[in-house]
């Protein structure tokens, strides 16, 4: 049995790649793991039957045999674990592997999340102009860092691994913003994980649930 991970029936961004079982479905396409797909309502989220999976009521999760998960970095790093292609081989190379998946969801996306509320909820509360800067600016100080740090590197330790699937999928996030834009190294890392053939399926998969089409595969993806 193939696992199955849960996503949005209605996405916010109608498949765009913003919604988190993104994250997952790119994961499995990089191993060539099958999975299938339930897909679930706001309301159904927040049942018993979906919180037995997920005690917060989001997606995704993952369910294979007697295993069920939640939380993306989580989901990562277990497909990570059990098949080739997304850790080192090597204990260091991997630990720092597993660094960087942690830094992306607990360094990096709290500030893009918090630019997202900031924009989303809280755009029409009368302190909302005032606060923006402030938050815009807790982001920068997270690209500046970053940017430093990756420099003229393609991936964050050599070859790319679940610390980029889970970074970029981070960084994503801001793209509409123009944020990354203020940042050349950056933009062009993003652009690189979009351009592998693992996210390319993984996100024609997703934006098919809303388009009701099912994405060709192209010719040279495995
Ligand atoms: N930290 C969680 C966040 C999960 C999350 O925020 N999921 C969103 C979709 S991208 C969700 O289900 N939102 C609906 C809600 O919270 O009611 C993870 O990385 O898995």
């Amino acid at each position: 049995m193939p696992p199955i991970i849960t996503a949005f029936e209605q996405s916010p961004d109608r498949g765009q790649g913003l919604a988190r079982d993104m994250r997952v479905r790119w994961a499995l396409e990089e191993v060539g793991q099958p999975y299938e797909v339930r897909l679930v309502s706001f309301r159904a989220m927040k049942e018993p039957a979906h919180l037995a999976l997920h005690p917060f009521g989001q997606i995704p999760t993952y369910e294979e045999g007697d295993l069920a998960l939640f939380e993306t970095g989580a989901i990562a790093f277990h497909i990570a674990e059990r098949h080739a292609g997304l850790l080192p081989e090597d204990a260091n190379a991997r630990a720092h592997a597993v660094m960087w998946m942690f830094a992306s969801v607990n360094t990096v996306e709290p500030p893009i999340l918090e630019l997202a509320n900031a924009k989303l909820l809280e755009g029409d509360k009368p302190w909302s102009m005032e606060r923006l800067p402030l938050v815009e600016e807790r982001v920068r100080t997270r690209l500046k860092q970053f940017s430093a740090h990756l420099g003229n590197a393609d991936w964050l330790d050599g070859a790319f691994s679940a610390g980029d699937l889970m970074m970029v999928s981070v960084l994503l996030r801001l793209k509409s913003s123009g944020m990354l834009d203020e940042y050349p190294n950056l933009s062009a890392y993003v652009a690189r994980g979009e351009a592998r053939p693992a996210y390319r399926r993984a996100f024609a998969d997703q934006l098919a649930v809303f388009t009701g089409k099912r994405p060709g595969r192209e010719e040279g993806d495995a």
